[in-house]
């Protein structure tokens, strides 16, 4: 277990949030080098997984739900989409973490990105444990997402970066690590994207045809792909994020998993340090992912 994997995804998380966060919803971000002050939703909601994680050293649903909620009433300011701030409301008044109290809101539940934006800290905790780590990506994401295709696009985003925390940087092979994550996926919709990031890699793909065929979009099913492709076609930290983040659309949050899958694979110290710098928050989230890397060694000691 290496803990710089552990800090590396968090901070990789907060940094590629940042970066993208400049210019959420622009459809082409190329040129954006620089990260903004402030970090959004996609991190907060990441730091309040990692803290509920920590707290119950391991999963627990009502816990969880109330720390969502709490940060939230905290920063309420922190770019939240439609449906969360809705469902905080409802848990606020007493309603239950595991009502799928989304399906109030959207007809089948919400498919937006939301859970697979925060994933990160499950796929370290559970990082050994596959079947663990469907469970609890499950099992959070339905606290907001009760989709199929949010859930889903959350356990995939998960085992990317359990992959990336299990594998040593300079043995990556992308076609070995697309086809593990080929094997774990279930969902139709996620299948065919991963099929297609095989000749997106073998032609090098322009930008505009992985857009077309990936999507850059706020739907789980249209940016989780992006995110993984966007490690998948770079060597290093900083070209990844920059990347994911020059898709444009939900850049943010296409940067912040990128950022996480990233992170874990090569680590802190491969981390860009003038975006380190800049990042708001910093020694809380480099803290909170030793907590967790602390954790889960006290789990596996049991
Ligand atoms: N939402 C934003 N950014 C724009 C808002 C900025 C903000 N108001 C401000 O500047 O202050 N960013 C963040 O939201 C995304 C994650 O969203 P999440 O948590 O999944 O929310 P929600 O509401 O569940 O779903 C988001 C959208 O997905 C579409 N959608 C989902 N389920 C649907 C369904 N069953 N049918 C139809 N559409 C569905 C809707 O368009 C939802 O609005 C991240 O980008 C994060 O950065
Ligand atoms: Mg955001
Ligand atoms: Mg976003």
């Amino acid at each position: 277990m290496n803990l710089a994997k552990f800090i590396g995804s968090l901070l990789g998380t907060a940094i590629g949030d940042s970066l993208g966060a400049q210019g959420e919803g622009i459809f082409h971000l190329q040129g954006t080098k620089e990260i903004g002050p402030r970090y959004t939703d996609d991190t907060a909601m990441m730091i309040g997984l990692a803290e509920s994680l920590i707290e119950c050293k391991g999963f627990s649903g009502e816990h969880m739900a109330n720390r969502f909620m709490e940060n939230f009433e905290r920063e309420p300011w922190r770019g939240y989409a439609w449906g969360p701030p809705r469902i905080f409301r409802m848990i606020r008044r007493g309603r239950k973490w595991n009502e799928m109290l989304d399906r109030e809101i959207y007809p089948g539940g919400s498919y937006g990105n939301g859970a697979a934006m925060r994933i990160a800290p499950v796929g370290l905790f559970c990082h050994d444990d596959p079947k663990m780590l469907r469970e609890v990506a499950y099992q959070s994401s339905q606290i907001t997402h009760s989709h199929e295709w949010a859930i889903e696009g959350a356990a995939l985003e998960a085992c990317a970066v359990a992959m990336a925390v299990n594998l040593k940087a300079e043995n990556f092979n992308k076609y070995e690590f697309l086809k593990e994550l080929m094997n774990f996926t279930r969902v139709g919709i996620y299948q065919k994207k991963l099929e297609a990031m095989k000749s997106l890699l073998d032609e090098g793909a322009p930008r505009g045809k992985v857009i077309r065929e990936l999507g850059n979009g706020v739907e789980a099913m249209n940016s989780v792909p992006a995110a993984i492709y966007s490690f998948l076609c770079n060597s290093d930290f900083e070209s990844s994020v920059i990347y994911a983040v020059s898709l444009g659309g939900d850049a943010d949050t296409i940067g912040a998993m990128t950022g996480a899958i990233a992170g874990a694979c090569y680590g802190v110290d491969e981390i860009t340090k003038r975006w380190m710098n800049r990042l708001e928050n910093r020694e809380y989230i480099k803290k909170l992912a030793e907590k967790l890397w602390e954790a889960k060694k006290g789990v596996k000691g049991k």
